[in-house]
This record gives C-alpha cells, sequence and structure tokens, in this order.
C-alpha cells in the first residue's frame, strides 16, 4: 500500500466513526441533519468527539470540542477534526461551527460531504481554507450523503424526498379486478409499512384508493409519530377530517417544501403511483412481492429505466426490494 492509499484508509476510519456517532440524533436531530464529529491528535488518538444531539442545540463539531479534556487541549494545533457534513458558516439557531474550528487553531480538517443548505453550500469549508486550514472534502462521501437523505434531497432539489411504495402480486397486481382490496402485505411487513410512515414527515394516497380502500394512513404498529395525510382529488367534497387535498402533484410538493416537510411517501393507488414515474419525481421504490398469484386486476406501475437495486429482504416469503436512481459514475 503506497502512502495515499493509507492515509485515505486512515480518514475513513475516522469518518466512519463520524458516521456512527451522527445515528444518534435520529430520533431528535430533525429537521436538522445528523451530524458526527472527531477531532483526532497527530498520533492518531481520539481527543473529543460529539454529535448534533438535538434541533436548536449544539453541532456535532461543538460537543467534540467541549469533550477535549483540558491535558489534551494542547493537541489541538496539530489536530484533525473529521466531520459527517461540511461545517456550517451561518448563524442558524447557534454559531458558524467554521468560526468555531478556526478558533481552536487545528491543522486539518475532513469533511464526508459539502451541506447543500443555502446558507452554507461549500462557504464551511471556504471559511477554513481562507484561515489557512487544510480542507479535504468527500471522504465517504456517498455513506454521508445517504445518512442524511432527506435533509439533503430537500436542500439540493427544493422538494421533499419522495419514496413510492406499494405491494404487488407475484404475477404484477397491485389490487384485484374493479380494484378490488387485496390483501398483499403480511402482518410482519404491515409493521414495517407502519415504521416507514412514522420515518416520513407526509404520506399521500390518490382520491380512488382514499374512496376504496379508506386507509387510515397512520402509526398504529410502530411508535413514532403520524405523518401528515394528504390526497389527490379534483373534488374536495368528502375528504375525510385529518387528509388535506391537492390536485396536482406540483403543489403537493411545494406545499411539503413550504413546510419545510423533508419526506413524501407515496402509497398508492397505481395511477398515483405512475403519475409520479412518469415524471420521474422519486427517490426511492419500495416494491414488496407478495407469494400469491391474483391472474387479473389492476396491474402494478412498471419500473422505470435506470434503477439500481439497493436492497432484498426476505420476510417469510414477502420480498422486499427497494430501488433508486442508478448513479452514473464519473
Ligand atoms: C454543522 N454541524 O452538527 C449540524 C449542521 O439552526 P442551526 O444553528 O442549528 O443550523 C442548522 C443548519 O446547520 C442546518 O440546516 C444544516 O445546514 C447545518 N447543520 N452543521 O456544522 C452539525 N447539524
Ligand atoms: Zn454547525
Amino acid at each position: 500500500m503506497n502512502t495515499e492509499e493509507i492515509n485515505r484508509r486512515t480518514d475513513e476510519k475516522y469518518m466512519r466513526r463520524c458516521l456512527e456517532l451522527a445515528v444518534n440524533g435520529r430520533q431528535n436531530a430533525k429537521p436538522n441533519p445528523m451530524v458526527g464529529a472527531v477531532i483526532v491528535s497527530s498520533d492518531g488518538r481520539i481527543i473529543g468527539e460529539g454529535y448534533h444531539v438535538r434541533c436548536g442545540e449544539g453541532h456535532a463539531e461543538v460537543n467534540a470540542f467541549a469533550s477535549v479534556k483540558p491535558e489534551d487541549e494542547a493537541l489541538l494545533g496539530e489536530a484533525t477534526v473529521y466531520v459527517s457534513l461540511e461545517p456550517c458558516s451561518h448563524w442558524g439557531k447557534t454559531p458558524p461551527c467554521a468560526d468555531l474550528i478556526i478558533s481552536k487553531h487545528v491543522r486539518r480538517v475532513v469533511c464526508g460531504c459539502i451541506d447543500p443548505f443555502a446558507k452554507v453550500q461549500g462557504r464551511g469549508v471556504k471559511k477554513l481554507r481562507d484561515a489557512g486550514i487544510e480542507v479535504t472534502v468527500g471522504v465517504l462521501e456517498k455513506e454521508c450523503l445517504a445518512l442524511n437523505k432527506r435533509f439533503i434531497t430537500f436542500n439540493t432539489h427544493h422538494r421533499p424526498y419522495i419514496l413510492l411504495k406499494w405491494a404487488q402480486s407475484a404475477d404484477g397486481f397491485i389490487s384485484g379486478e374493479g380494484g378490488r382490496q387485496v390483501a398483499l402485505s403480511s402482518p410482519f411487513t404491515q409493521m414495517l409499512v407502519h415504521k416507514l410512515r412514522a420515518e416520513n414527515d407526509a404520506i399521500l394516497v390518490g382520491r380512488r384508493t382514499l374512496d376504496g380502500d379508506h386507509p387510515r394512513l397512520n402509526v398504529r404498529l410502530w411508535a413514532g409519530r403520524d405523518p401528515e395525510r394528504l390526497v389527490l382529488t379534483h373534488h374536495r367534497e368528502g375528504v375525510p377530517e385529518g387528509f388535506r387535498a391537492f390536485d396536482n402533484i406540483d403543489s403537493v410538493l411545494e406545499y411539503l417544501y413550504s413546510e419545510g416537510k423533508q419526506s413524501l411517501v407515496v402509497e398508492g393507488g397505481a395511477q398515483t403511483l405512475q403519475a409520479f414515474l412518469d415524471r420521474g419525481l422519486w427517490d426511492e421504490l419500495r416494491v414488496e412481492t407478495a407469494p400469491v398469484t391474483l391472474a387479473a386486476g389492476v396491474r402494478a406501475p412498471q419500473l422505470p429505466d435506470g434503477i439500481e437495486l439497493e436492497s432484498q429482504q426476505d420476510c417469510d416469503g414477502q420480498i422486499i426490494r427497494v430501488y433508486r436512481k442508478a448513479t452514473q459514475e464519473a
């Protein structure tokens, strides 16, 4: 292994620790991103670490510096700060982390990915470099972006992260003849659906699904908050209380963006899902295939071109596949 390779692996090792720390913010960091930071002395010892615990409170870097023992403070001058997201450059609810790092006179900063938030977007890295600190960007970048996929998509594309999900029979039907509802999920995978609902900010169905299936779309089989419930419909009469009505996809996405809602699950039906697919308005597809055949009924949406399978899980014969858009390798 050459020196470059050894250094890259070393950076990845500490960045992995940042990611590990960051996920501790899963429950409370929202709508802020999950971020982890470690401070490493020139002899490779972690002398400080922290993560962003709660929106409105200290960022990962603040907590990492606060954890450095007084006897290690003298090591900061030769230390490297690893952080899974670019240090912020702006005054939000808290002061800029880039300024804090500069005031500590560290030698080098390594960040996982650029923060696409409009007030940061590379300005944190610039501030550090202008202060003479060596900065490396993009260590475990894919993992760092994936960790905050909702935050990143929201701030990059100015719309919520969109997850399309459906269950289908082994022969590709989403419901029976005339749209008759057929139980395709198992009790266990139903629970996973509720987990998914709890992890996202909003959930949408089309009018036919609302009137035909009367879904409650809340979180009953998992701990967590109910997502906001939305329906696509041309007529608002008869829309049950607790559902917000929209007549097109753009108005849904504009509304969610303006409300700061970072993610949307689309739960059907076939027409609504297809409308999102046709416009390429999706980030993740979650398809559950049940080990039954229906022979007739409403066809499941066609998987679009240019996708890659991210994961496949077999839950007692129910296969859950998650797809993403294929990434173009540079
Ligand atoms: C960091 N480290 O740990 C986090 C960052 O309102 P504030 O002050 O909490 O700022 C929120 C923004 O700061 C958020 O939108 C994102 O751009 C960045 N989050 N940055 O350097 C952190 N959580
Ligand atoms: Zn910050």
